[in-house]
């Protein structure tokens, strides 16, 4: 065995195996927009739990959802000042939830406090929301405080307006630039708060609107382009809960959430390279000298995990779909590639139309799709070292299957399809990868930074940022 493993090794390592489920808690009075919330950063539309006997905080119940396996709810709702039951429930849970000594898997991860957005003076901050911050507090548990339905404050000022302010636009900047005045004493109630429980830091808060179908301004239909949706601020508050999270449990949320993109790419690129760089180091057990076939089919595995896709078909981890990858990244063996070939869709579409055909037998794939001996053969025998021909290929291949996975999961999100694919999504990400991704051009960017003659930089978190931004500049 190497030595210690560096902290960047450790978070991508084991975490899966360590913590496979985000544990997050949610609490607020009813109403005040916690499932929706939870709905929204999850992507499901399960995420209810009724309260409908009074007084009861069930939020020992764990919730999980069949749509996004990857996180654990525990929702409760609020308390009146004056209910010391309920809020003593909730202080034991997280009191028994914060304990160090637990498995990381069953301690509380993070902690939402839900306070709808008032719409017209008031206390904002309650007392009970003061006790649990206090707690959240001395337990060092992460928590936000989540501001709710602000959109239903900018409403409120679109509204008193709309007879007066002709232009569409105009009113809606004055309803947002309102609001954000409003909110600035939702502000000065929390830090106050922070001050009277003699807090080092004011708690981290956002505002956030979960509804995206609720009209702004009803009474204007002329206006409904402008005025319809908003829907604010949860890929920010999902940004928000990864750096307050411990460095162990980054990668487990970043899989959990499903809105924030950038903090997938962050992840596949650290799955995927870190896998290389453990498997050239020999740090990968029962793994001997690691061929790059094989370091590509595991490389293939772990990005694909980082996207909680439902793929009832096993269709993203199929022989099928890495045939396909390898087609796409076959130009990148050698460095000057005489016609580096575009992604040629029509042969796609052919090839997937035999993967999916009800009779099995067709020609070899690589015949289909026209990989050449000398390549397969190459790509099977090669040892996995530091080679430019073998860093250029892996790199390739890490970009554009993160650029795939990109375009999957906007088509995942429609609502019709809610995170499940099958070869159908896949071949239209693939379509549109291809259209916008030139890989003729990501495959130049690849080669620049593998760079010519020495092969890649060493610095591990400087490879990993650059292959991140070179995903993000193709999005
Ligand atoms: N306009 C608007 N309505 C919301 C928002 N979030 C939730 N709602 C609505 O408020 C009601 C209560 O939401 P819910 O998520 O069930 O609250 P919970 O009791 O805290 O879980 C539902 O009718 C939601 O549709 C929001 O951000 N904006
Ligand atoms: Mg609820």
């Amino acid at each position: 065995m190497g030595p210690e493993p560096t902290a960047l090794e450790r978070t991508s390592q084991g975490t899966f195996q360590l913590c496979d489920r985000f544990r997050i808690a949610s609490v607020g009075r009813s109403g005040a927009g916690k499932s929706s919330l939870i709905n929204h950063i999850f992507q499901v539309n399960d995420a209810k739990v009724s309260h409908h006997e009074p007084g009861e905080a069930n939020i020992y119940s764990e919730f999980t959802s069949e749509t996004n396996p990857r996180f654990i709810l525990h929702d409760s709702k609020g308390f009146e000042p004056a209910d010391a039951t309920t809020f003593n429930i909730v202080r034991d849970f997280i009191k028994k939830k914060s304990d160090k000594s637990l498995k990381l898997q069953d301690q509380l991860h993070a902690l939402l406090l839900c306070i709808k957005t008032p719409i017209a003076g008031g206390r904002v901050v309650e007392s009970g929301d003061e006790e649990l911050l206090k707690l959240a507090h001395q337990l060092r548990i992460p928590v936000i405080v989540v501001f709710t339905q602000y959109d239903k404050l900018i409403r409120r000022h679109m509204v008193a307006k709309e007879k007066i302010m002709k232009d569409p636009k105009e009113l809606r900047q004055w309803g947002e630039t309102q609001a954000a005045q409003d909110f600035e004493k939702c502000v000065d109630s929390l830090e106050g708060a922070a001050i009277r429980l003699d807090l080092d830091t004011t708690p981290r808060y956002i505002n956030v609107s979960g509804e995206s179908s609720f009209a702004l301004c009803m009474r204007r239909p002329d206006f409904a382009q402008v005025t319809q949706t908003y829907t604010g601020n949860i890929s920010p508050l999902v940004t928000m809960t990864r750096k307050l999270v411990e460095e162990d449990l980054w990668a487990t949320w970043a899989r959990a959430q499903q809105v924030d993109l950038p903090l997938k790419i962050e992840l596949c690129v650290a799955k995927g390279m870190d896998y290389y760089w453990r498997a050239l180091a020999g740090g990968i057990p029962l793994v001997g000298d690691a061929l790059l076939r094989e370091t590509l089919v595991r490389v293939h595995e772990e990005i694909v995990a980082c996207w909680n896709f439902k793929d009832m078909k096993s269709v993203l981890t199929c022989e099928e779909f890495k045939h396909l990858m390898v087609y796409v990244v076959q130009d990148m063996k050698n460095n000057n590639y005489p016609k580096s070939s575009p992604v040629e869709i029509d042969k796609i579409n052919q090839f997937v139309t035999l993967c999916t055909a009800a009779t099995a037998s067709f020609a070899p794939p690589a015949a289909v799709l026209g990989l050449t001996f000398l390549f397969v053969k190459w790509l099977s025998d090669a040892a996995l070292e530091n080679a430019v021909d073998v860093q250029r290929v892996l790199i390739a291949y890490i970009v554009d299957l993160i650029l795939i996975m990109e375009e999957l999961f906007q088509i995942a999100l429609q609502p019709k399809v809610f995170g499940r694919v099958s070869w159908e999504e896949l071949q239209e990400a693939f379509h549109a990868y291809a259209l916008t991704a030139s890989p003729r051009n990501t495959h130049d960017r690849v080669r620049d930074l593998v760079g010519q003659r020495g092969g890649l930089h060493p610095d591990v978190y400087l490879i990993r940022k650059a292959v991140e931004e070179l995903v993000r500049q193709y999005r």
